[in-house]
């Protein structure tokens, strides 16, 4: 748009310049000077400013062309430097964390070390809030070690170390969309995707660390950007052949009681209706969940994005707060033992 402007300018110049060079010529012409003939000055006169004016507006082009690249190479760099810082950022960021992550490993590593040496129940690592208490404080994923003491096997895990004090095993987590939660039995059991991003850590892993009087926090986001929370004093699931049933208990919050609709039920998958209802809740929520006919709650559903948030009973909806067609932006579950004290 500029550049189009300066050339106008710069046919106006001519323009202008070709009159006044007229103007002269006639003007020449009215007041004739007697040494030389009329016609040939003023016809040479104008010959010469005309081959002027050509010149003159040539070069403005030239010089309007030439500012337009130079212009253009302007920006192009400042686009690479910019480019170039945001890399530089974001591998400082990746290596930041590759080093808290590493620094947790050996953290971890020596921790399992001391450990193999004195096996007791409290020494154990069995979750996020046995970490805390060892003074790791710092929310990320650890891998809690093989214990053989408490029967359970090697885990990475993602610890919130700060909500309301810390210490909580992160079970569950919608954030990013790209995990579908439509699985089977199995995948539900041993539990599926990754621990930064959207997970179910699996209901084998719920049971086992809900055998300790255990206490469920649910953290949900709108897409307005709001959060609420819906905690359960105490929480557990049953083992496989209970069908994980799910049992809660003394709510407290700011989201509402949708999970209660769901109490003394069993969990149900594509491939497993064990719901209270003639439907087959699984398929019709699309996902895996303690389903009774069906729901008041769907936290496993599918994940929509803003704009499809409004419009489908399957998404991931939680009736209590925003009703059961609008699909929330984040959701996260985790468990911490009753009475833990940071
Ligand atoms: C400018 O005018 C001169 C004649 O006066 C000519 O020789 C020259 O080539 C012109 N330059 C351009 C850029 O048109
Ligand atoms: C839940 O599953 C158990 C077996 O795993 C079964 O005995 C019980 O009837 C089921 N309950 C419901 C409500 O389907
Ligand atoms: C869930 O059911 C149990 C009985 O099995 C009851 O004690 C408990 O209060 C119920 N939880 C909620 C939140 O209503
Ligand atoms: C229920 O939770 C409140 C605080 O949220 C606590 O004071 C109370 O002891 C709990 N009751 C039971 C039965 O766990
Ligand atoms: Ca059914």
């Amino acid at each position: 748009m500029k550049m189009a402007k300066v050339n106008l300018n710069i046919v106006a110049l001519a323009v202008t310049l070709l009159l006044l060079a007229e103007t002269w010529a006639q003007n020449s012409k009215k007041k004739p000077s007697p040494l030389k003939p009329v016609k040939g000055q003023c016809c040479d006169e104008v010959r010469s400013l005309k081959v002027q004016v050509a010149n003159l507006s040539s070069l403005l082009e030239e010089l309007s062309h030439k500012q337009e690249t130079d212009l253009k190479n302007v920006v192009r760099q400042i686009m690479e430097l910019n480019k170039q810082n945001r890399q530089q950022e974001a591998r400082v960021t990746e290596a930041e964390s590759k080093y808290s992550e590493i620094n947790n490993r050996v953290e971890i590593m020596q921790l399992q070390t001391a450990q193999s040496a004195t096996q007791t129940s409290s020494d154990a690592i069995y979750d996020c809030a046995s970490l805390y208490s060892k003074s790791y404080k710092i929310s990320g994923e650890y891998t809690l070690p093989k214990d053989e003491f408490l029967g359970t096997p090697k885990l990475t895990v993602f610890c919130d170390m700060e909500t309301n004090g810390g210490g909580w095993t992160v079970i569950q987590r919608r954030q990013i969309g790209m995990t579908s939660f439509n699985r089977d039995w199995k995948q539900y059991k041993s539990g599926f995707g990754s621990i930064r991003g959207d997970f179910w850590i699996g209901n084998e892993h719920i049971f086992r660390l809900t055998r300790q009087p255990s206490t469920l926090r649910i953290e949900l986001e709108d897409w307005e950007g709001e959060k609420r929370y819906a905690e359960y004093g105490l929480f557990n699931v049953g083992n496989e052949r209970n069908s994980y049933k799910l049992f809660i208990s003394n709510y407290s919050g700011n989201a509402g009681d949708s999970l209660r609709y769901h109490n003394n039920t069993n969990f149900s998958t594509i491939n497993k209706d064990n719901d209270k209802c003639v439907d087959d809740c699984a398929s019709l929520r699309k996902g895996g969940y303690w389903y009774n006919c069906c729901t008041d709650s769907n936290l496993n559903g599918v994940f929509y994005r803003y704009g499809e948030h409004l419009k489908n009973a399957d998404g991931i909806t939680w009736y209590g707060w925003h009703g059961s067609y609008y699909s929330l932006k984040k959701v996260e579950m985790k468990v911490r033992p009753v009475g833990f004290q940071s």
